[in-house]
């Protein structure tokens, strides 16, 4: 275009001195900046888990958690990063573009030329002109882009160590204030409920001993107590005796209360005591007052012998051997509580 255009304006013009050619064509672009600096360093990664002191098993879990959630987060940034940076990882892009642009500056550049040679008619066209300097270096490129973000830290230190001895036990603190009522749930509840339980029976116990010390004489026989009035009866009436006063008729079930009865059977001066055990039903075959078979006997030789066919009750001796004798015959009474 520029050498038609010189000769356009040659052969319209006459042949005046020359002047000056025109100027030389600019000089190229300078070369590109350096590219920029390396971007600043991605932000640091959260702080760690704190360590866990919990059982083996929820630590490897949570530690695998962890692993995998790490694995997955870093597989999401770094596909995050990767399509950012696309244009930067792509210099072919970025140089057709510029290219471009170098394209429209000459394609402006000459048709200002031609806007010149259209408004003025110059003389023999002259040497170009030696080409321009080539244009200073461009800026530095800017800065690349934040870098990924940093792993997440380790987790905390270990888990936590094994206790430490136990101290001395302090001093006791002073009394706490009374507590509201319970809501009698729980613990609590039965708790409350032993107790309840503890005092009753030491209520009954209580009632037992107070009534003991009613009578004329008493013995302590284990957790029982052998009581007399020095009442003197048969069976029957003997056995009536003892359950009105809410006992039953005496019958040592060991050696030790054997000794128990034998020793109060000497204070009371008695020759015989009746027993609590009677064969009734069977003879032959003594049961207690409730039936139930005797765990504890201490017949005298040759006893029970059902003399004349007619001893049915039983007696200890002052010795403390039994023997079965007449249901009728008036003896000793002592009753157990
Ligand atoms: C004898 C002996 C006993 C019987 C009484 C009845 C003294 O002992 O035979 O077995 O029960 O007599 O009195
Ligand atoms: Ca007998």
């Amino acid at each position: 275009m520029e050498f038609m255009l010189l000769a356009v304006a040659q052969s319209s013009c006459p042949a005046y001195a020359g002047v000056p050619g025109t100027p030389g064509t600019p000089g190229h672009n300078g070369s590109p900046g350096r590219d920029g600096r390396d971007g600043f360093p991605g932000p640091k990664g959260e702080k760690g888990d704190p360590g866990i002191a919990a059982d083996n098993n929820l630590i490897t879990k949570l530690q695998l958690d962890i692993k995998h959630l790490t694995d997955r987060l870093s597989g999401i940034e770094k596909g995050f990063v990767e399509s950012c940076s696309a244009l930067v990882a792509r210099p072919d892009l970025l140089m057709a573009l510029l290219k471009h642009q170098i394209c429209a500056v000459l394609l402006l550049m000459e048709f200002m030329l031609l806007a010149a040679a259209e408004s003025s008619c110059p003389a023999y066209a002259g040497v170009p002109g030696t080409p321009g300097h080539n244009g200073s270096p461009g800026r530095d490129g800017r800065d690349g882009f934040p870098g990924p973000k940093g792993e997440k830290g380790d987790p905390g230190v270990g888990a936590q160590g094994p206790p430490g001895k136990i101290g001395p036990p302090g001093l006791a603190g002073p009394q706490g204030h009374k507590g509201n009522p319970g809501s009698g749930t729980g613990v609590q509840s039965a708790l409350v409920t032993r107790l309840q339980s503890d005092v009753k029976y030491l209520t009954d116990r209580l009632a037992v001993v107070e009534k003991v010390l009613g009578y004329h004489m008493f013995r302590k026989a284990g957790q029982k107590y052998y009581v007399s009035d020095g009442l003197v009866g048969d069976f029957e009436k003997a056995q009536k005796f003892c359950s009105d006063a809410g006992a039953k008729i005496v019958l040592p079930r060991s050696e030790d209360e054997n000794k128990v009865l034998t020793s109060m059977q000497a204070a009371l001066e008695s020759t015989y005591v009746y027993v609590g055990a009677t064969d009734r039903k069977k003879e032959g075959h003594f049961v207690d007052m409730s039936d139930q078979p005797l765990t504890f006997t201490n017949w005298k030789e040759k006893e029970p012998n059902n003399y004349d066919g007619v001893e049915d009750c039983t007696v200890i001796y002052k010795d403390g051997v039994w023997n079965d004798i007449n249901c009728n015959s008036e003896w000793h009474v002592v009753c157990e509580l």
